[in-house]
C-alpha cells in the first residue's frame, strides 16, 4: 500500500504476493480443468502459501469467466459446515462458493461420470430465499426470509488430484462445486408444528442401501446457522444475499464416491426426497 503511494506499480497483488495476472491464470486453469474434467496440482504446491482471501479472489475470477460464457449465478453454497465433512477432507473451517445455472440439474437427473474427475455426492438441506438473510440475524429471523426448504444432493468434484487440498486451494476451486439437484421441498409454514430444523433425520441411500445417516444438527447445530454464517461472510466482503437465491447449507454427512449406474437418494424428515442417477 505504501509503495503504491510513492511509486506507480505495474501489477496489483492479491494477498500473498500473488500478482493479479497470476491469479487470473490460476482461475482460468481451474475453470478449464472443471470443463475438461481434468485434475491440476494444488495451487499451494505450485505457488507456495496462499491466503484464504487469494482463494476467494481466484474463485471470483473463475465465476466471472463462467458468467461471460452465458452462465448465471443462482445462489451460494456453504461447505465444511459439519464435522463429518471437515474430517473427510482435513479442512476445518466453513467455506462458501457460488452456484450457477449450469450446475443445477432437475431432480432425478442422470449424470455421466465422464463429466467429472472423481465425483462424490452428499446430502444437504437447501433453502430458497424470499428475502435476503442479513448478517446478525438469528436462525429464527433467517427462517422468516426462506420461501422453501428442500432436500438436496450435491455432486462435488475437486479439480485437485486425489481430492486433496488445503483451505485456499478448495476455496479457489469454488469449493469443489459441480452439480446439484433439489427435491420438491416444503414451505416453512407447511412444516408440522413441532418439526425442528435443528434435528431432522437425514438418510442417504445408494441402490436402495442406506450408506450415510445424520441429524440436521450436524450442520452447525442448525442448518439455518449456515444461512446466517453465509450472510455474515458476504457482508464482510461488501455483498449480500438476494431473494430467489438457492443456498446449499453444506453436507450433513461425509460424501461418497459415485460409480456407474448408482441410484442415489437423500431423504430428510418432513422435507422429502431428492434423487439422481449415474449413467
Ligand atoms: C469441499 C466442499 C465441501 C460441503 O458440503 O461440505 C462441501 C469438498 O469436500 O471437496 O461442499
Ligand atoms: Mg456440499
Amino acid at each position: 500500500m505504501t509503495q503504491a503511494l510513492t511509486a506507480p506499480v505495474k501489477e496489483t497483488h492479491l494477498m500473498s504476493g500473488l500478482t493479479e495476472s497470476t491469479g487470473d491464470a490460476l482461475a482460468a486453469m481451474l475453470d478449464d480443468a472443471a470443463m475438461r474434467a481434468e485434475t491440476v496440482p494444488m495451487l499451494t504446491v505450485t505457488h507456495g502459501a496462499l491466503a484464504v482471501e487469494d482463494g476467494y479472489a481466484i474463485q471470483r475470477t473463475s465465476i466471472a469467466r463462467r458468467v461471460r460464457r452465458g452462465d448465471t449465478i443462482v445462489g451460494h453454497k456453504l461447505g465444511l459446515t459439519s464435522r463429518a465433512k471437515m474430517e473427510q477432507v482435513g479442512v476445518h473451517e466453513p467455506i462458501r462458493g457460488v452456484l450457477t445455472r449450469t450446475m443445477w440439474l432437475p431432480d432425478e437427473a442422470t449424470i455421466s461420470l465422464s463429466e467429472f474427475c472423481h465425483a462424490r455426492v452428499e446430502p444437504e438441506i437447501a433453502f430458497v430465499l424470499a428475502a435476503p438473510v442479513r448478517a446478525g440475524m438469528t436462525p429464527q429471523e433467517a427462517l422468516a426470509c426462506v420461501s422453501r426448504i428442500h432436500v438436496a444432493l450435491e455432486v462435488i468434484d475437486s479439480r485437485y488430484r486425489d481430492f486433496v487440498f488445503t483451505l485456499p486451494d478448495v476455496v479457489a476451486d469454488n469449493c469443489s462445486s459441480a452439480r446439484f439437484v433439489i427435491g420438491d421441498g416444503i414451505r416453512p409454514q407447511a412444516l408440522p408444528s413441532g418439526a425442528r430444523l435443528d434435528n431432522l433425520g437425514v438418510v442417504m441411500s445408494v441402490d436402495g442401501k442406506v450408506v450415510e445417516t445424520a441429524s440436521s444438527a450436524a450442520v452447525l447445530g442448525n442448518p439455518l446457522r449456515a444461512l446466517c454464517e453465509l450472510a455474515a461472510m458476504l457482508e464482510r466482503e461488501g455483498t449480500q444475499l438476494a431473494a430467489d437465491q438457492v443456498i446449499l447449507s453444506g453436507g450433513a454427512t461425509a460424501a461418497i464416491t459415485l460409480a456407474s449406474s448408482n441410484v442415489v437418494t437423500a431423504e430428510i424428515e418432513h422435507l422429502g426426497v431428492a434423487r439422481l442417477t449415474v449413467a
